[in-house]
């Protein structure tokens, strides 16, 4: 029994805030992960996410096995496409778009996922994934062939968060994209962490330390950044 989602509870009840820093099994050299690691443990990073919207077959796996040894952080699969679903992380969001209208990321890519889940010893943590649009279409728009929601739409976000939390869902996703533009409105983020009972992530486009507290203040309980660490490892050391 893995306690990946309790201790998310508990550190929002003692007000901490999480990091993660998400690792693209497409984007990552093997030969580079130790020092990035090293990087990653020594900053203020409370897990780490692997996962990209287009990833080979076996990268996660052979990725996540590498990073396992290299960190005690706890490993959640964020994952693109069933074929990113490996046994050696510790959790996994359980994603459904429901910021979009595709059965397939609503329900069909669920169900062919349980025959390798049922193997598994991963925590699964069902997650609502809200895309919101950020001025550029993103990879995720492309992969799931749906539309983004509209920034301007505050109370139709709120809503689809709200509606996310009564099917069940445990964590909300606020995702602007990878690289994006304009990462979450801050009025965006206080306006949905007002009405949800659960734990709300943010991540997309996240670039300073401004915009990491920024996101903090405005309610966010975890914020996922990606593409800084990866241009600049230096940022690593703001957050230290
Ligand atoms: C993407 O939210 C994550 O799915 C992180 O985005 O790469 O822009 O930090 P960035």
């Amino acid at each position: 029994m893995k306690n990946i989602y309790k201790n998310i509870l508990a550190s929002i009840k003692k007000n901490e805030k999480n990091l993660a820093v998400l690792i693209d099994p497409d984007k990552t050299v093997l030969e580079h992960l130790s020092s990035f690691m090293l990087k990653v443990n020594t900053s203020v990073a409370t897990h780490v996410f692997v996962g990209g919207s287009i990833v080979n077959d076996l990268a996660t796996e052979i990725l996540v096995s590498e990073i396992k040894k290299l960190t005690s952080l706890p490993i959640i699969l964020f994952p693109g496409d069933v074929s990113q679903v490996t046994g050696n992380a510790d959790a996994l969001l359980f994603l459904s778009l429901i910021s979009g209208r595709n059965p397939k990321y609503l329900i069909e890519k669920h169900v062919e996922a349980v025959s390798m889940l049922r193997n598994i010893d991963l925590e699964i943590i069902p997650t609502g994934y809200i895309l919101i649009e950020n001025g550029k279409e993103t990879s995720v728009q492309k992969v799931t062939e749906t539309q983004p929601m509209s920034r301007n739409n505050i109370q139709h976000v709120v809503d689809t968060a709200l509606a996310g939390e009564f099917l069940g869902m445990k964590l909300i996703y606020l995702e602007a994209g990878s690289g994006a533009t304009h990462p979450i409105d801050i009025a965006m983020i206080y306006k949905v962490k007002k009405d949800l009972n659960i734990p709300l992530i943010v991540g997309g486009g996240i670039k300073s330390k401004q915009e990491l507290e920024k996101a903090y203040q405005a309610g966010a309980d975890l914020v996922v950044i990606g593409t800084a660490f990866e241009e600049d490892e230096s940022f690593f050391n703001e957050l230290v």
